[in-house]
């Protein structure tokens, strides 16, 4: 079968924040289809959809509580066989979003569940509680990836049980073979319905080889019983055989806190258990413990971490923005005076790396993180849950703030910009989270007839790889790295790329040693010059040939 996935370019729909069709303030499927032309028109060839499935929303439906059915605030299985049809139509082919580590609570397992003699008692991850001198303590010692303990407890038994993420979204238990049993239901489900493939959430932590306390860690304690472990690859593997490869269809994962030796393991081709996979590592370059204490961005980091993974693996997604991360322009670009060079820069970036590239809603108008005042403006369950944890550390209102509102969730959820009119014209309604002020400036109907906007130069850039083995497949070369500049080369055969790329406000004289490699045409270039000399400009990337 044709590997179609290492030739088309991805885009990621939130569905809540795209197109609100019926003025409730939520994006909605039929919102979706009404836009497909313009998914159409940016030259993508795939959609990953978020979750549409029934969901009470503790997490913005990454908390499923009906596999097979679509929740009315998005429409109806009507409404997403017409988006099958309809993207099918424009040749664009839609994956879905798989959650598989745990249901909501107000799933009907779960709910069964909590009656110890029911045979669904053991679809999840249910213990006692240990005692420490008369008193009951928690199961074991874990810390979820939301910040809370992991453990809650249900009276009607007198047991807790077990989830890594919020309370409701309670953790499946795969030692049991009836659960891996309903999800090949659920993946066929879908294909059977016309899906192409899944994005499969958090998807190298679904298996808990053990239950034992973890090291002390400062994040996600007890992580080493369940991260990559045998039995998460042989779960991936049996999903494979026994249903994906019956379909004309990919998967690609979402591997937390994963290293490329793992990643090795999950997306080797010969193993067969997942096509390509989504790390975080490029993005956290500039952060300490993860995504809290920021540190200064060294583009030597940045080329260092990418060089590792573009050579590292045989195939992989690309990606610089999704529903959990910052918006990549107020991340690794400029929100001021430079935006617009900043964007395209970002744009050349991810364009001219090696694998399957993701664009996430918005990222091709150059969005930017929220402008919000206060906490009370945001929605996101862990930006909350953060809050809680600072103030229990006395951490002053002012820096837990701070801190929020760098790594808040929220930042890439704002409503799509449309246009300059009412609601930015996501919606009729009130949105359901606020719209970035700056819609007004920064919106898809200016951007769709100016030639020289953030949206026209995405377009330009994914038209200009989209016939070129050499920037899909080429062999990834690092040449040059300091504080603010990078260079790379993508090499196939005869053809050879060189890409320069500024990360900062000031023009850059080029160092000596690199001008043999600049020799070229340029291409396309972040601030519209043809020719170059030898600096590169404020938040300038170049392409040459
Ligand atoms: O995300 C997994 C996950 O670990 C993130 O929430 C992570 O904590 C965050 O990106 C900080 O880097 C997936 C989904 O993408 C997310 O929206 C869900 O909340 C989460 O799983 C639970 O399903
Ligand atoms: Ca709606």
């Amino acid at each position: 079968m044709k590997e179609w996935w290492k030739e088309r370019i991805a885009y990621q729909i939130y569905p809540r924040s795209f197109q609100d069709s019926n003025g409730d303030g939520i994006g909605d499927i039929p919102g979706i289809i009404s836009r497909l032309d313009e998914i159409k028109n940016l030259g993508a060839g795939i959609i990953w959809l978020s979750p549409v499935y029934k969901s009470p929303d503790a997490d913005n439906g990454y908390d499923i509580s009906d596999y097979c059915s679509i929740d009315p605030r998005y429409g109806t299985m009507h409404d997403m066989e017409k988006l099958f049809a309809e993207a099918a139509k424009r040749d664009i082919k839609i994956i879905m979003d798989l959650v598989i580590n745990h249901t909501s609570d107000e799933h009907e397992w779960f709910q069964k569940s909590r009656d110890p003699k029911s045979p669904y008692r053991d679809y999840y991850i249910w213990r006692s509680p240990r005692q420490n001198k008369g008193k009951k303590i928690l199961p074991n010692n874990w810390t979820g990836f939301f910040l809370e303990n992991v453990w809650e407890y249900d009276e009607k038994s007198d047991e807790y049980y077990l989830h890594l993420f919020d309370k409701k979204q309670p953790d499946l238990n795969y030692k049991n073979p009836k659960v891996i049993e309903e999800i090949k239901n659920i993946l066929r489900f879908w294909l059977d319905k016309g899906a192409a493939g899944f994005r499969c959430d958090v998807i190298n932590v679904i298996y808990k080889t053990s239950l034992e306390d973890g090291k002390k860690s400062v994040a996600v304690q007890g992580l080493e019983h369940y991260k990559c472990q045998e039995g998460n690859h042989a779960i991936l593997r049996e999903l494979r055989k026994d249903v994906l490869d019956k379909y004309d269809c990919f998967t690609v994962g979402e591997t937390v806190m994963v290293d490329l030796d793992e990643a090795k393991l999950l997306c080797d081709e010969s193993r067969k258990e997942l096509n390509m996979l989504f790390y975080f590592e490029h993005l956290e370059v500039d952060r300490r413990v993860a995504m809290f204490v920021p540190k200064k961005f060294k583009a030597t980091k940045l080329l260092e971490v990418l060089t590792k993974w573009q050579q590292g693996l045989e195939w992989n997604a690309v990606y610089l923005e999704n529903h959990d991360q910052s918006r990549i322009v107020s991340h690794f670009g400029d929100e001021g005076k430079h935006w617009q060079a900043s964007a395209k820069m970002l744009a050349i970036l991810e364009l001219t790396l090696r694998g399957t590239p993701f664009i996430y809603q918005g990222q091709e108008i150059g969005m930017t993180n929220f402008d919000y005042k206060s906490l009370a403006q945001v929605n996101d369950v862990m930006s909350h849950n953060i809050n809680r944890l600072m103030k229990k550390m006395l951490i002053p209102s002012f820096l837990r703030w701070k801190w929020i509102k760098a790594s808040s969730r929220d930042n890439a959820r704002t409503p799509v910009q449309w246009d300059s009119g009412e609601n930015a014209g996501f919606s009729r309604g009130k949105p359901w989270l606020g719209i970035n002020s700056n819609y007004t400036r920064i919106n898809y109907a200016s951007q769709k007839n100016d030639p020289f906007s953030v949206l026209n130069f995405y377009k330009e850039m994914i038209a200009l790889r989209q016939n070129n083995d050499c920037l899909k497949k080429g062999e990834f070369i690092p040449l040059y790295a300091d504080n603010r500049l990078m260079l790379y080369q993508r090499k196939l055969e005869n053809d050879v790329y060189t890409i320069a790329l500024n990360f900062s406000s000031s023009k850059i004289k080029l160092p000596k040693k690199v001008l043999v490699h600049l020799a070229g045409k340029a291409v396309i270039s972040s601030t519209g010059r043809a020719a170059l000399d030898r600096t590169l400009l404020p938040w300038e990337g170049v392409l040459i040939s």
